[in-house]
């Protein structure tokens, strides 16, 4: 839920100080010397009335020698997570950095701000304004040393968040009424975080909480007991796909089931190619390659979901021997089309932007992407029910 902003420019121009001066704090390292941050630098900041985001001080874009170009992938690789960047520079104006930038930037259907600080020492040349206006390029000129136009600087990349950011997103809100009973199946297994539970499962109960509906929670283990128990039927019932099979067979099918994992697909908007991607595992063929992305990175448990029981509900389904790689965090590989399939985990630890990017990417090299639940689902023969609730409004 927490918006990314990179801080991306050239050494020197005064990104480090930005951040402090948007903060009021010292966060980041300042020197007068080039090359000062070497790792990007990740502040979390109220920046409202956007709401909670994360601002990313980075490594200068023109960084030399090897050491320099692994900080500059590092740099590219922030700007690829991102919501929104600001292209800082001082009083040296646009160049070949800057303009390799913005091309990037535009690649990536990224929103930028042009951001001319120093303005304490000097005007933004004026050639370099005229190409901002020709190219409708939104721009800003302020001083990290003086703080004059910090405030104006906020209230820009307010303006400058796409609608989808300032919009309140739904996760099941849309699915049942004020006063309707909501039934959450949480199993807790060796993978479940220790001593709380994951965060689909914490803001499908605080959206329940919002819109005075009544959330109940039970293990998988009790699901039958709290059926018997109601004196109305839930409204909805959502369950971990985990044990989606077994809760299939037990709520009547009179009750509408969904996952959420499914919730968060549709949250995040990528529901509709994760239920195309979930079709090929019906023509996968003997020793195709199958590519696991995880988010977030854990300790391997011996039930592991996306090693030990993706893989195995796979061979069951298909009956063929399949090659399955992992991949962690924000590393996705290059080699995408070596895959049949990519199957992603819920990224509930990603923000939309980047799992967007990631659909989008597998879509341009025509490699089907879809996700855990979703995937858990087909396979369990449920997916038809688990995403009827959701298709009136994918
Ligand atoms: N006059 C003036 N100097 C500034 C301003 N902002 C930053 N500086 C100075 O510019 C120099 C570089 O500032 P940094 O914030 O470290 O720049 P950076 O872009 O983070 O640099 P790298 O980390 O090396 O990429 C320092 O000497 C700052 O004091 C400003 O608004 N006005
Ligand atoms: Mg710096």
């Amino acid at each position: 839920m927490r918006y990314q902003i990179a801080l991306v420019g050239r050494r020197n121009v005064g990104k480090s100080s930005l951040l402090n001066a948007m903060t009021g704090q010292q966060i980041a390292i300042v020197s007068e010397t080039r090359g000062t941050t070497t790792d990007a630098v990740a502040k979390p900041y109220e920046l409202l009335p956007l709401g909670p985001v994360t601002l990313f001080d980075t490594a200068g874009i023109d960084d030399e020698g090897d050491l320099g170009a692994l900080r500059v992938g590092a740099t590219h690789k922030v700007l690829c997570r991102a919501d929104m960047a600001m292209l800082v520079a001082d009083e040296q104006g646009l160049g070949e950095h800057e303009l390799a930038l913005i091309e990037q930037m535009r690649s990536l259907a990224l929103p930028f701000l042009v951001v001319f600080n120093k303005g304490d020492s000097g005007e933004p040349a004026r050639a370099d304004l005229a190409l901002c206006q020709q190219q409708g390029l939104p721009h800003l000129c302020v001083s990290a040393a003086t703080g004059s136009n910090i405030s104006a600087l906020k209230q820009r990349l307010y303006e400058l968040a796409p609608e989808e950011l300032k919009a309140e997103p739904v996760l099941a809100g849309d699915l049942y009424r004020r006063g309707d009973l909501v039934l959450c199946v949480v199993p807790i297994d060796l993978a479940a975080p220790k001593g709380r539970i994951i965060l689909p499962q914490v803001q499908v109960l605080r959206e329940a909480l919002d819109r005075n509906a009544m959330a109940v929670v039970v293990k998988e283990t009790e699901l039958a007991d709290a059926l018997k128990r109601f004196t109305v039927p839930p409204r909805l019932v959502i369950t971990d796909a985990q044990v989606i099979k077994f809760v299939d067979r037990v709520v009547p099918k009179s009750i509408p089931l969904t996952t959420f994992s499914s919730l968060f697909a549709r949250f995040k908007g990528d529901l509709p190619p994760m239920v195309a991607g979930a079709e090929r595992f019906d023509s996968l063929k003997e020793g195709d390659k199958v590519l696991i992305a995880e988010a977030c990175s854990h300790n391997v448990q011996e039930d592991d979901i996306g090693r030990v029981k993706l893989p195995n509900w796979i061979r069951k389904y298909t009956g063929k021997s399949l090659q399955f790689d992992v991949v962690c965090g924000h590393d996705f590989p290059d080699n995408l089309e070596e895959y049949a399939l990519v199957i992603h985990c819920g990224a509930c630890m990603f923000n939309r932007t980047e799992m967007l990017r990631r659909v989008r990417e597998c879509q341009r090299r025509g490699v089907p992407i879809t996700n855990y639940g979703v995937a858990i689902s087909k396979l369990q023969g449920v997916l038809p029910r688990v995403i009827a609730p959701l298709m009136a409004n994918p």
